[in-house]
């Protein structure tokens, strides 16, 4: 609910920036699997500076729009912004440094970072980003951008906010502020304020965007810069309230798809049976959701089908129960082989996350890890990426101590690209077992032909014939679009 208080001054940008490159690898993946999803942080930034009333704010996703700097740049100039807030990842971490320097040239008063790297590295950020960045915000902030804006509006000392690091002469790190205790609390994401018409999951032909149903995670995997980020205590949303946003995107925006895109949707199985119950109330609607290979049996993933879910998506990571020990995975080869029976059964489709190049990998473990998941897992779809080692995590800080990071430009920090140099394997060497992952994985006759049938199943089942053809095209640009991948 918008309170009404008397018209703001201060003019907020949030910001996805735009590439500095020509193309990037990961727009490849993206649109292989034909997945661009909202910036929800920034939804639920904007949706929280709303409900206090802030009435100027914009959301620019310049991914979304595939916007030039130049585009930006004109944008700034149209709307004069106060405020620009940039989303900050690690991969685009020069974009939102060329993004910053180009608010400043435009003469935007205050530019802030937030997001996954600033967080990570807020020395570097803000030394790189010196003359440009005024402030970045560490962690979950949604309330001390809030608190920002408004010490900012009213002229006070904001260098007191929790969460923050600025400079001075050096860099300054303010404590962390305090996580948000009850996230039911939360507006939903100013989801009005973004292109909806231009995310996609998974090819879906129909308007889709993700849900955030939780935050944290108590695992602590060696990769995952969820858990450094969020910490290790999962704070859940209840079963009510998501359902309440789904039937809500349902029937105010028109959205037949969401997925469920958590650092861990499924914790509790108590959770997602509620959840469930309430989803197979709201009509016409299909969901997909990440998860670890230990969570749900069969009576809960046939009870997520009938409720719409048609999507699992879980991290594999590797097929060698060693590799998986060694990452803090805390799975069994023998348990992920049960949940891909388990969802078979449960006639979803699954998706198998794989990332090659963590310590003790070898061409023989990359090759019987493929062979593994053909043979024995079968899911529907394959991802597979290599290992990155994102600043914040333990898998950075022991590549980084052993002096196995071979790659600075973070651009390349994309999941495709090798940062690491295993001994055994060239990075060279990496890259081509990759790319012969997916020609193996998806250039089966039977995976073309299952492909086809479930895009057909999916036609008649969710869609309506109407929309075969539609999803043929994407499904043939797919298969498009990873040879580009395969021959890069
Ligand atoms: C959905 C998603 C996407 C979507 C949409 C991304 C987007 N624009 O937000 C798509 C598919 C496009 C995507 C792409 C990629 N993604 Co992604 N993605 C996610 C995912 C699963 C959910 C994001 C989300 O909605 N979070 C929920 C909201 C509430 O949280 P939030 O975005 O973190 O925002 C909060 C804070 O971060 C902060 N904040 C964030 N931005 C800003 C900006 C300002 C100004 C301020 C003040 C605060 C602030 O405040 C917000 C509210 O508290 C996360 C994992 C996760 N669970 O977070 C990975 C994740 C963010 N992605 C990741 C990666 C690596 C990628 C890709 C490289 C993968 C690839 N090769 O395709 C690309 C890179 C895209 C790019 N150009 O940089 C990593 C980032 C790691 C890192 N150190 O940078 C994550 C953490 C996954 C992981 N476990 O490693 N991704
Ligand atoms: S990979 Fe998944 S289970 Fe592991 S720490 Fe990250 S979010 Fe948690």
């Amino acid at each position: 609910m918008i309170k009404t208080l008397p018209d703001v001054r201060v003019k907020i940008l949030l910001l996805v920036p735009p590439s500095i490159q020509e193309k990037s690898i990961s727009k490849y993946q993206l649109a292989f699997l034909n997945f661009t999803a909202p910036p929800l942080g920034l939804g639920y930034i904007a949706a929280v500076l709303e409900d206090h009333g802030f009435s100027k704010i914009k959301i620019l996703d310049s991914q979304a729009y595939d916007l030039s700097p130049n585009d930006y740049r004109r944008y700034l100039k149209r709307y004069g912004p106060d405020f620009v807030g940039i989303q900050t990842l690690t991969p685009n971490f020069m974009n939102a440094l060329h993004a910053a320097q180009i608010a400043k040239e435009e003469k935007v008063p205050i530019v802030a970072l937030g997001g996954y790297h600033p967080t990570a590295m807020p020395d570097e950020s803000l030394l790189l980003g010196k003359g440009n960045v005024d402030l970045l915000f560490r962690g979950e902030a949604e309330f001390p951008t809030l608190e920002f804006v408004q010490k900012y509006e009213n002229g006070q000392d904001w260098t007191n906010i929790q969460g923050i690091s600025y400079m001075k002469d050096s860099p300054q790190h303010n404590p962390p502020a305090p996580l948000i205790p009850d996230l039911d609390s939360l507006p939903l994401p100013a989801r009005h304020l973004l292109p909806m018409d231009r995310y996609k999951i998974f090819g879906s032909s129909f308007p889709a965007t993700s849900i955030i149903t939780s935050r944290g995670c108590p695992y602590s995997c060696d990769f995952c810069s969820v858990s450094a980020f969020y910490g290790a205590k999962w704070r859940p949303r209840s079963p009510e309230k998501i359902a309440e946003e789904t039937q809500f995107l349902r029937e105010q925006m028109n959205i037949k798809a969401t997925a469920f895109v958590d650092d861990l949707f499924f914790l509790s199985n108590r959770r997602v049976k509620k959840l469930s119950v309430e989803l197979s109330k709201i009509k016409d609607i299909y969901w997909g959701a990440t998860t670890r290979a230990d969570k749900g049996d069969l009576e809960l993933l046939t009870l997520m089908r009938r409720a719409g879910c048609r999507l699992v998506f879980v991290g594999v990571e590797s097929g060698n129960q060693v590799i998986l020990d060694q990452i803090h995975k805390k799975t069994t080869l023998n348990q992920i082989e049960r949940y891909f029976d388990n969802i078979k059964k449960s006639r979803m489709d699954s998706l198998a996350s794989v990332s090659f190049g963590f310590p003790g990998e070898t061409k023989e473990t990359i090759e019987s890890t493929v062979n593994w998941i053909i043979k024995r897992l079968d899911p529907s779809l394959a991802l597979f990426t290599l290992a990155t080692p994102y600043p914040g995590t333990e898998f950075y800080e022991s590549m980084l101590a052993q002096g196995k990071i071979k790659e600075q430009d973070y651009s390349k920090y994309n999941l495709f690209y090798p940062i690491t140099e295993l001994s055994g394997l060239t990075r060279d060497e990496m890259k081509t077992l990759t790319k012969n992952a997916y020609k193996r994985f998806y250039m089966r006759p039977k995976k073309i032909l299952q492909n086809t049938a479930r895009e057909l199943r999916y036609s008649i089942e969710s869609y309506g014939f109407s929309q075969f053809l539609y999803n043929s095209q994407v499904f043939a640009k797919g298969i498009i679009n990873m040879k580009i991948l395969t021959s890069m």
